[in-house]
């Protein structure tokens, strides 16, 4: 039987378990790379391991999360990750030097590897062919300490693409045609194989658009084949070594095939509040419009930026948006001014910000009450831009750049010729921004900086036979991180402070949780479907930890998030029966008895005390994660091996 691409980079890095769909498997992993909002913590956790060297071929370390710095916190987490960083043997890529998918797609990627960050859009890299995943914190810590990365093998699907984008189209209208085909839900357990003959048409810029945004289907990541484009884009990167060709076999088999004709696609847009809200441009086209974002992980390229830069050229953007453009990376910045397009950007009104996430995760630019923002990002989840009653909408940048100059939400095929661009064929490489480690010899006397704003991990207990606890909070369906632990830029600043941050949990929901939850003593959550989507960031389990969560039961988990969980010793629970969600209420009393017994046979009971009745649940998991439930998360779990 023939290998996808997937199977193919999974066999070669397999540690333990057999390729069969479904059943845990563990990977060798050749790089990391980590983001400052989850890297405090991540590299909290990696010290706690005691490894003296990290073991991986490549570690990164990226600061591009919060670089406002409005306060000492920030400034102490990222001098705290440098000195790590340079002890461990770990690279440390500079606040400025650009968005850590971006600038490790351009600088470190590699076709055939393997990579998890601690970042949900971490399969940004499978635009070249490289099987990178999301993970929390603290199974990239276990990773840099050379343990394996572990995952239930998953679902192949392959995305059939044929014919070619039509003018005015992009990668981000591909995105949202499988989100809209998909949902958010829709790629739950699933790696997605990009191929076709229309995948030749595509760019490695506009590949990683679309692994990028696999993440909003819930994917465990989006691959790509490593084939000539992938060549040349490594080649102007100047560092043509580096490629390998990958492509999958004749009769390799999938779980869904899903046919894209690129030549049919319009103009989309996906409207408040999920990514997979999607209609047509020309739909809702009128619409007025006060802001406009260009920039994050998804389409911060040299590509992107030429396009909006050549769309904008010689025109001025409508008196009444304000548009912001933050390119991925330094790389990116540099070519812009090299080549005068950042002029044509500028005058056309334009804000620059940093190179780094920014708006995308609510650090500044928050749109007016009750605005509209278009965004080329990937999330648009309730509250997310830091204003709760915004609408934003989530667009390509061509379809931004018409709707900064008309004010409205515009089709961009009315605004006539599709303006051409062309891409180097040698980037302007400078890596003088990413700081080298101490060599081996010299590391014992580099010293790790902590300063105050960094506080020690929650205290994790082993497994008891028994959870007595409230049901302090039920929430719906399609819960995100952002929901359970939101970020922005007056929460950011405490990713590393887990007291202080617990005061935010799921204040978009319910503001009085946390007051509640440490009232209530042990807490039991209740969710819908999808529970956890989004985000990696661990926080949305150790804050729950910290606060006395002791067990989420919710209709279904994504999958970062329940791993999330498992790691932190907090049981996600599955509604054996779905309807009986409807039957809990928030205040009941709960009880789970016989745990260990329970975990053993992959079923348990939830007693409702005060209705009086009893709810069967699933918690079918795999030897290793109930060892983990049983030392109270990974990091007991670790020290005991
Ligand atoms: C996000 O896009 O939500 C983030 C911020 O990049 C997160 C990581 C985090 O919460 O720090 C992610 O996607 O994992
Ligand atoms: Fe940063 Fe936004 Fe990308 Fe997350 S999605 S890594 S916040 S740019």
């Amino acid at each position: 039987m023939g290998l996808t691409i997937a199977e193919k980079i999974i066999q070669r890095h397999l540690v333990s378990g057999e390729m069969i769909r479904g059943s845990e498997i563990a990977l060798r992993i050749d790089q990391t790379l980590t983001q400052d909002a989850t890297g405090t913590m991540a590299y909290i956790e990696f010290e706690a391991i005691g490894v003296p060297r990290v073991k991986t071929e490549l570690s990164v370390a990226y600061i591009d999360h919060n670089t406002l710095q409005s306060g000492f916190e920030n400034a102490d987490d990222h001098i705290y990750i440098q000195s790590v960083a340079k002890k461990y043997g770990i690279r440390f890529s500079r606040p400025g030097n650009g968005i850590c998918h971006q600038v490790h797609l351009e600088r470190f990627g590699k076709p055939g590897k393997t990579l998890i960050g601690s970042d949900s859009h971490t399969p940004t890299c499978g635009g070249i062919g490289m099987l990178a995943m999301g993970a929390g914190g603290m199974d990239v810590a276990v990773a840099m300490g050379g343990g394996a990365y572990y995952i239930t093998m998953p679902k192949m699907y392959k995305v059939n693409l044929t014919g070619r984008l039509s003018p005015w189209v992009s990668a981000k209208d591909v995105s949202l045609e499988i989100l809209r085909i998909l949902s958010v839900k829709g790629g739950v357990g699933a790696i997605i194989e990009w191929g076709g003959e229309g995948v030749k048409t595509l760019s490695v810029p506009e590949r990683a658009t679309i692994t990028n945004m696999g993440t909003e289907l819930g994917a465990t990541t989006s691959i790509f084949p490593s084939d000539e484009v992938t060549r040349e884009f490594l080649a102007a990167q100047g560092r043509e070594e580096d490629f390998t060709p990958l492509e999958s076999d004749p009769d390799a088999v999938y779980d869904r095939v899903i046919d894209i004709d690129l030549s049919t696609l319009e103009p989309l847009i996906a409207c408040p509040h999920s990514p997979d809200n999607v209609k047509r441009v020309s739909e809702i086209a009128g619409t007025k419009v006060d802001q406009v974002c260009i920039g994050s992980c998804t389409n911060s390229s040299l590509r992107d930026m030429l396009r909006v830069a050549a769309i904008l050229k010689g025109k001025k953007i409508a008196d009444s948006v304000s548009l912001s453009i933050s390119p991925g990376s330094k790389q990116v910045l540099t070519a812009l001014a090299d080549c005068g397009a950042l002029t044509d950007i500028l005058s056309a009104g334009a804000r620059l910000l940093e190179c780094a996430c920014g708006p995308c995760i609510g650090m500044g630019f928050s749109p007016n009450s009750g605005g509209v923002s278009l965004r080329t990002f990937n999330r648009n989840f309730e509250g997310r831009s830091g204003t709760s009653d915004a609408g934003v909408y989530l667009v390509s940048p061509e379809v931004a750049a018409a709707a900064a100059l008309t004010g409205k939400i515009t089709d961009p095929r009315t605004l006539g010729e599709y303006p051409k661009i062309s891409l180097p064929s040698e980037y302007r490489v400078d890596d003088s921004a990413v700081i080298m480690p101490a060599s081996a010899a010299d590391a014992e006397r580099v010293p790790v900086i902590k300063g105050p704003n960094i506080k020690s991990f929650p205290e994790t207990a082993p497994l008891p036979d028994e959870i007595e606890a409230s049901l302090t909070l039920k929430v719906g369906d399609n819960i995100t991180t952002d929901h359970i632990m939101p970020a922005g830029a007056k929460i950011l600043p405490y990713r590393s402070n887990i007291p202080h941050l617990s005061k935010f949990c799921f204040a978009v929901c319910d503001e009085t949780f946390p007051e509640r939850a440490k009232a209530a003593g042990k807490t039991v959550i209740v969710g819908g479907a999808n529970y956890g989507q989004g985000s990696s960031r661990e926080h949305a389990a150790l804050v729950p930890l910290y606060l006395g969560v002791k067990a989420v039961v919710a209709k279904s988990f994504a999958r970062i998030h329940a791993a999330n969980l498992i790691n932190a010793g907090i049981i996600p629970f599955t509604f054996a029966d779905g309807d009986d969600y409807d039957r809990l209420d928030e205040g009941d009393a709960l009880k789970i008895e016989n745990l260990h017994a329970s975990l053993e046979n992959g079923a348990a009971t939830l007693v409702d005390v005060t209705k009086g009745i009893s709810v069967p649940l699933v918690c079918t998991f795999t030897e290793r994660q109930r060892k983990m439930l049983f030392a109270g998360g990974l990091l007991p779990y670790t020290k005991e091996q």
